[in-house]
């Protein structure tokens, strides 16, 4: 197995390596390790099918089923299908972490892509570890004793377009909110990182919304600086795993009027992870 970082703070591209089947012990653990220290990894030409792609992400932990708003694959209830079009335009470009509006964010998540359109539609991910580091010390001694409220976010927009108020409160309640430090700590390394993103994340603890705003929209901005990412050019066949614990992504909306079909699945819990008691 070859890695190959891609830039100083996240990303590195895995080559030499089999996905297929199930994979040893040892090979998983060293692709978590290599997950613990580049937050995420690209694949190329690895054209895995739907039941290879859920193995896939099996060896790391137990996997989601479907998503309360995606659609999944028939006969395949964990891979969720993106589908974008003209008919259904693109809405993941804003900067997110998966699932964080759940008391436990989700561990990882694989996406592979199935037809790329021949320019655009790249997939960014941003490290929140170098965001936290980078962050002048007394905001982040400021940070540390908040937290922050993540519910639904944008996902607000399709429930209200196919019932109203009303599906809107049904989905809320259905999906509920969680509140998480600002300053949290991966699981595993123990590392700090900023734990806000602009999708879900809708109020900050203890102040005013206006104040809570404000502090949101400086990290939301500072989230968005160049420094802190790594930019995927997909083919037919990618996959990218990658850790929603200490980084978000963003999936650029360029390619309209062509079509763009992507595969995911996401892993809830990380085995690897050490228990807290
Ligand atoms: O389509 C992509 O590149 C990213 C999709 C996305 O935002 C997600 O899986 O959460």
């Amino acid at each position: 197995m070859l890695v190959t970082p891609l830039t100083p703070v996240i990303g590195a591209e895995v080559s030499a390596v089999d996905l297929t089947g199930v994979l040893k012990p040892e090979l998983t653990d060293a692709l978590h390790q290599e997950l613990m220290k580049h937050h995420v990894l690209f694949f190329r030409e690895q054209n895995l099918t739907a039941q290879e792609l859920t193995d896939f992400a099996t060896n790391f932990g137990p996997i989601a089923g479907p998503h309360h708003t995606y659609p999944a694959l028939p006969g395949h209830p964990s891979v969720m299908v993106l589908d974008t079009n003209p008919d259904n335009p693109p809405d993941s470009a804003e900067w997110h972490s998966d699932l964080t509006f759940q008391p436990s964010s989700a561990f990882a998540s694989v996406l592979q892509g199935v037809i790329i359109p021949p320019v655009g539609g790249d997939t960014l991910w941003s490290s929140l570890f170098a965001v936290h580091d980078a962050l002048p010390s007394g905001l982040r001694r400021d940070l540390e004793d908040l937290s922050a409220v993540h519910d639904l976010g944008s996902f607000r927009n399709q429930a209200f377009a196919e019932g109203g108020s009303e599906k809107v409160d049904q989905l809320m309640a259905s999906v509920g909110s969680a509140a998480h430090p600002i300053i949290d700590h991966h699981p595993v390394t123990g590392r700090p990182f900023i734990n806000v993103n602009e999708t879900f994340t809708i109020h900050v603890l203890g102040m005013s919304r206006p104040e809570s705003h404000r502090l949101l929209t400086f990290l939301f901005d500072f989230i968005n600086r160049p420094q802190f990412h790594v930019r995927l050019r997909w083919h037919p066949g990618t996959i990218a795993l990658w850790d929603n614990r200490g980084s978000q992504h963003y999936a650029v909306d360029d390619y309209l009027p062509h079509r763009r079909v992507m595969h995911r699945v996401v892993v809830t819990a990380d085995q690897r992870q050490p228990s807290k008691s």
